[in-house]
C-alpha cells in the first residue's frame, strides 16, 4: 500500500510484533478521522485469529512513544481492576497492546511511520449514528465506568499527549488567526459561521475558569468520547470496550461527558449535508444522562451543574475546529470529499442551535435523572 509517508507492505509491519500465525491479509477498518487502522488477520495453526493494527499520525500526536506510555499504564491499569473485580472476559473488556519482538509499544518503520497493534475485540461493534436508546445508556455507562476505573492511577501524572487539546480559549484564537491569515481564501464563504462563533466567544472560557478557581477539578478523562469509540457488544448492547485511546491524559469530566451528548444525540452524521436532518434528540439525552449518572459518582456539584452546557461547549469547539481546518486548506482531519469540513462545521453548529432551543428541558431532565 502506498500513503503520504511512503511505500509499506504490511508484511513486513505485522512481523515486528508478537502476533502468533501467519498472515493472511489486512483491510481498513473503522471511521476514525487522524490514525489509519486495519484489521489484520493471522492464521494461527488453522484458527483464524484478528488484530487491529493502527499507524499512528504523528504529524498530530508528535510523540508516540508518550502516546504509548500513557495507553499501556492506562490499560494495564484498567485490566487488573477489572480482574480484581472478578472480570472473566478482561481481554474484551480493555484493549490489549501487542508488544513488538523487541518488547516495544510499538514500531518504528524505516519510512518514520509509527505503527502499534491491539488483540482485536471480536463480538462487539461502534455505531457512527445512534439507533436506539439503550445504545445512548450502555454508551454513557461505559465512558463513566471508564473514567470510574481510572480515578485511582497511580502517580505520575499521564503525558498530555496533545497540548491544550480541550483548552476552548486557545481553539478560538487558532480560528481567529486562521480567519486573519485566511491562506485558502475561504474567509468569505464562512462569514455566517464566523459570526456564529463571534457571538459565542464569550462563553469559551467558561469551564476553565470554574476550573482555575478550583471548582471543576481535573480528572483523567479520554476527551474523544464519540459514540463510535465505544464497543457495544454485538449480542447483548452492553458496552464492552472503550478505545482510541490516544488523547486518555488529563482533563475535565464535563468534556467526555458533553462529546456523548454531541455524537449520541444527533440525529443524522457529522457530515450531513441536509441540516433539516440534524437536531439534538432530547429522547437520547435522558438515557445519556441517566447512564452516566449510574456510574460517574464522582461528579461534585460544581461539574453537574454545568452538565448541559458541556454538550453545547464542546459542540461549539469541535465545530470550530473543523472550521479552521477548513480555512486552512482541510491540513488536520481525514476528508473524503472537498468541502467536508465545512459541512462538519455547520452540522456541529446547528447541533449548538438545537441544543441552545432544548437547554431548559435538557435541565429538567437532569433534575430527574
Ligand atoms: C477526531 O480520531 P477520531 O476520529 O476519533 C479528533 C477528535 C474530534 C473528532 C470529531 C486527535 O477523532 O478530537 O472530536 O475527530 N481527534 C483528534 O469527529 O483530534
Ligand atoms: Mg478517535
Amino acid at each position: 500500500m502506498s500513503s503520504g509517508a511512503g511505500t509499506f507492505k504490511f508484511q513486513d509491519v505485522v512481523k515486528r510484533f508478537r502476533a502468533w500465525g501467519d498472515f493472511v491479509g489486512a483491510v481498513p477498518y473503522g471511521s476514525g478521522h487522524i490514525n489509519d487502522t486495519f484489521k489484520v488477520t493471522f492464521n494461527m495453526a488453522g484458527a483464524p485469529v484478528h488484530y487491529l493494527l493502527q499507524r499512528i499520525n504523528h504529524t498530530i500526536f508528535k510523540d508516540p512513544l508518550a502516546v504509548m506510555d500513557n495507553i499501556v499504564r492506562v490499560t494495564n491499569h484498567v485490566r487488573a481492576r477489572l480482574t480484581a473485580e472478578g472480570v472473566g472476559d478482561v481481554t474484551r473488556h480493555s484493549l490489549c497492546v501487542v508488544f513488538t519482538r523487541d518488547a516495544q509499544p510499538c514500531h518504528q518503520d524505516g519510512d518514520g511511520n509509527w505503527w502499534r497493534m491491539y488483540l482485536f475485540v471480536e463480538g462487539a461493534k461502534t455505531y457512527d449514528t445512534i439507533q436506539n436508546e439503550k445504545q445512548a445508556f450502555e454508551a454513557a455507562r461505559a465512558y463513566a465506568r471508564f473514567q470510574n476505573l481510572l480515578a485511582d492511577l497511580p502517580a505520575p501524572r499521564l503525558h498530555e499527549t496533545i497540548p491544550d487539546f480541550h483548552n476552548t480559549p486557545i481553539r478560538l484564537k487558532a480560528l481567529q488567526s486562521a480567519i486573519a491569515t485566511d491562506g485558502c481564501n475561504r474567509a468569505v464563504e464562512t462569514r455566517s459561521e464566523i459570526a456564529f462563533v463571534e457571538r459565542r466567544a464569550a462563553q469559551c472560557g467558561h469551564l476553565l475558569e470554574r476550573h482555575a478557581k478550583g471548582e471543576i477539578p481535573e480528572r483523567i478523562t479520554h476527551n474523544d468520547t464519540k459514540l463510535n469509540n465505544v464497543m457495544l457488544d454485538e449480542a447483548t448492547g452492553k458496552g464492552v470496550c472503550v478505545v482510541d485511546l490516544d488523547t486518555v491524559m488529563p482533563g475535565l469530566a464535563l468534556y467526555d461527558f458533553g462529546d456523548m451528548v454531541r455524537s449520541a444525540t444527533a440525529a443524522a452524521p457529522e457530515d450531513e449535508r441536509d441540516l433539516g436532518k440534524v437536531r439534538m434528540r432530547i429522547e437520547m439525552f435522558e438515557p445519556i444522562a441517566r447512564g452516566y449518572l449510574s456510574e460517574a459518582r464522582f461528579i461534585n456539584p460544581a461539574e453537574r451543574e454545568e452538565l448541559v452546557f458541556s454538550g453545547r461547549l464542546i459542540t461549539l469547539m469541535i465545530g470550530m475546529r473543523f472550521l479552521t481546518d477548513y480555512l486552512q486548506g482541510d491540513v488536520y482531519f481525514k476528508t473524503k470529499r472537498p468541502g467536508q469540513n465545512l459541512d462538519r462545521c455547520r452540522v456541529q453548529f446547528k447541533m449548538v442551535e438545537s441544543m441552545e432551543a432544548q437547554a431548559d428541558a435538557m435541565e429538567r431532565i437532569l433534575a430527574r435523572a
